[in-house]
């Protein structure tokens, strides 16, 4: 493919910074930009040369450099490669990047290098993927999710599933070659299969549905009426004033939103605007952003004012929404706990007093939200999915579930063979063993950062 170029490191000031080239032809290229005893195309593989970048068009040198070659299929993309480390700094490396450049590379697109060391079969996409899962990992349990991926425990993992279902196909497929009829306990025992191999999908999905929660973090949302101490709450967890606390009800109005770690796993926690009907238009959409807010998340804080003895609203909240919930019931400090009554609705919730103000009751409340999250996301899970994985997957799944449902409902096998074929397509995707349309490729690539 065409020779691509581009910085690796991030831009800004460093030691050094390292430039990447890959493509057919790219020693040509190299060769135009550097001059050293022994020139790129004639070094060998992996030793490290040094070298100075000169502009092909003025021949002035740019810098002094080191460099070495990987030779097609020994590299990381499949093809011949460059790397090149220049003294950092934003100036000096884009001066180098651009002789190499001006001399025939072209700058790479997102995620390039990788796009193409998939084209050239050395990784399948939930390898590529877990590249990108490594770079962007924010906790080192996120790392180690992403090595999942890298190492192939994820793609064997996916892969035995596949192969089962080739199996169940190739099986098919014979015996409707050699039998007028299916006999039914033949029949039974595909149904069973396929059972059986929904499962073990489900599984695999359920884990790495646990695990995106670890490398893109969970969303937990303060909501509750206006002045019930969100905000003051969202401070205290914060350990600092981050959001506006006053005694006026409708003092927040946009979503605040901090990340911290909560038990080991990334949290993006959200304050939000008070609910309530109300006729400020500033107030009415920040109402409409919490509520929007709150339908995006994984978990509810529900703050709710002690000294109030009326609850008609949050109970119409609790009612309306499908999350799990934590009740945190506030301003503890005044009021006589044992003259409180609190609704019986709210049994069927976690409830914790706390007094955001002092602090009390924060601890706790902190602990049973980590406690919910283990049970959403299963802190045991060994790798994570992406949106592009899951969704593959899950239509993967979707079509077993056809094909099982078919089944049950006396269609003739081969309806239910042509959804267990399509079920291996979405899986053999994920593999990259079929075709991958272009644009597919590209927008899975183009999360990555230039230079990967
Ligand atoms: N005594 C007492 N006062 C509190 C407590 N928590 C919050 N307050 C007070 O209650 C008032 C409202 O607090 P905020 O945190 O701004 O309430 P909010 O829920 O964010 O309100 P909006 O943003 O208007 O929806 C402030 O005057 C706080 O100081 C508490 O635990 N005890
Ligand atoms: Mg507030």
């Amino acid at each position: 493919m065409e020779p691509i170029a581009a910085l690796a490191t991030p831009p800004g000031i460093g030691a050094i910074a390292l430039i990447r080239l890959s493509g057919d032809d790219i020693f040509s290229v190299a060769d135009r930009v550097i001059r050293s005893k022994i020139r790129p195309s004639e070094s060998q593989p992996r030793k490290v040369y040094r070298g100075i970048v000169i502009d092909p068009r003025s021949g002035e040198e740019i810098d002094d450099v080191l460099f070495w070659t990987f030779r097609a299929p020994r590299s990381y993309t499949g093809e011949d490669m460059v790397e090149v480390s220049t003294h950092g700094g934003l100036t000096v490396s884009n001066m180098v990047l651009n002789a190499f450049l001006r001399a025939g590379a072209r700058l790479a697109r997102r995620g390039e290098f990788t796009q193409r060391a998939f084209l050239n079969g050395k990784i399948d996409l939930v390898r590529a993927r877990g590249v990108l899962d490594l770079i962007e990992a924010k906790t080192e349990r996120g790392v180690k999710l992403a090595r999942r991926k890298l190492d192939g425990w994820v793609s064997s993992r996916l892969t035995v599933i596949n192969d089962r279902l080739l199996e169940l196909a190739k099986e098919i497929e014979a015996s409707i070659n050699f039998e007028e009829d299916v006999g039914d306990l033949e029949l039974q025992q595909i149904h069973d299969e396929i059972v059986s191999i929904s499962s073990e999908l489900e599984k695999f999905i359920d884990e790495g549905k646990s695990g995106r929660a670890y490398l893109f973090g969970a969303r937990v949302v303060i909501v509750g009426r206006p002045n019930a101490g969100k905000s003051t709450l969202f401070n205290a967890i914060l350990g600092r004033e981050r959001a506006i606390v006053t005694e006026i009800p409708g003092t927040t109005r946009d979503v605040v939103s901090e990340e911290i770690l909560i038990g080991g796993m990334p949290v993006k926690l959200m304050d939000t605007a008070g609910l309530r009907e109300t006729e400020d238009i500033v107030e009415r959409i920040g109402v409409e952003f919490a509520i929007r807010t709150v339908e995006e998340s994984d978990l509810a804080i529900l703050v709710v004012d002690a000294t109030l003895g009326n609850y008609e609203d949050e109970l119409e909240f609790i009612s309306n929404i499908d999350l799990p919930i934590i009740i945190a019931v506030n301003k503890m400090d005044l009021v006589d706990e044992n003259e409180m009554q609190l609704p019986y609705e709210f049994q069927k919730h976690r409830v914790v007093r706390i007094s955001a103000s002092s602090g009390m009751g924060v601890d706790e409340l902190m602990s049973q939200i980590t406690e919910v999250l283990h049970l959403i996301f299963n802190p045991e899970s060994g790798f994570a999915l992406s949106d592009f994985e899951l969704n593959v997957a899950l239509s993967a799944l979707l079509e077993l579930d056809q094909a099982r449902k078919r089944l049950e409902e006396g269609y003739p096998v081969d309806i239910a063979s042509h959804h267990i074929l399509r079920a291996t397509a979405d899986l053999s995707k994920l593999l990259g063993l079929g075709a991958i349309e272009d644009e597919i490729l590209d927008r899975i690539f183009s999360d990555f950062c230039i230079g990967k």
